[in-house]
């Protein structure tokens, strides 16, 4: 079996397509996760894929989220490639800080702090992650209404 379908892993962070190009047999490690490609972020980080930057320094990088669900859709990200909030090291305890000061300078600067906003970390499958190197959303701009839609009990 040749084909590599798309997917997402933990490990390699997003690989959607990320096998094209490699061997079948590096095609059959990264999906067993043995080493991993970079994520979109890391990409963005090292400046091979364009987005709209607002904010850079030594620990992490904020850009326009693509789908913006608000006026403001922020993404923190840490030039560390962390997969998932799991991932987070006891020793990751400033840069995590860190994320959240930018996050609120960020929010001052888009106008708004004072209004509200939402920060928000997807983890995982039931979280909703579809990018496996961890980041915060700030995203405001608008009455965002309740934090989860409430859905009936199926069982
Ligand atoms: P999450 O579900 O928490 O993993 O959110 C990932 C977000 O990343 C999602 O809102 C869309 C955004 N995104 C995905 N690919 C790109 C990209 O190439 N550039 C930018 N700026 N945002 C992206």
């Amino acid at each position: 079996m040749d084909q590599v379908p798309p997917s997402y892993t933990h490990e390699g962070g997003a690989v959607s397509n990320a096998g094209r190009g490699l061997s079948y047999s590096d095609r059959r490690r990264l999906i067993a996760g043995e080493f991993s490609m970079p994520t979109l972020f890391e990409r963005i980080i090292v400046g091979e894929l364009p987005a709209a930057i607002v904010h850079r320094d030594e620990r992490v990088i904020a850009f326009r989220d693509i789908r913006p669900l608000a006026p403001t859709h922020i993404l923190v990200v840490p030039n560390k490639p962390i997969p998932t909030a799991n991932d987070i090291g006891d020793d990751d305890e400033a840069l995590v800080g860190h994320m959240m000061i930018v996050a609120r300078d960020l929010a001052r600067k888009e106008g708004i702090a004072a209004n509200g906003y939402r920060l928000i970390i997807n983890c995982n499958a039931h979280g909703g992650q579809e990018v496996y190197h961890l980041h915060l959303h700030l995203i405001g701009g608008r009455p965002l209404g309740p934090m989860l839609m409430r859905q009936e009990r199926t069982g």
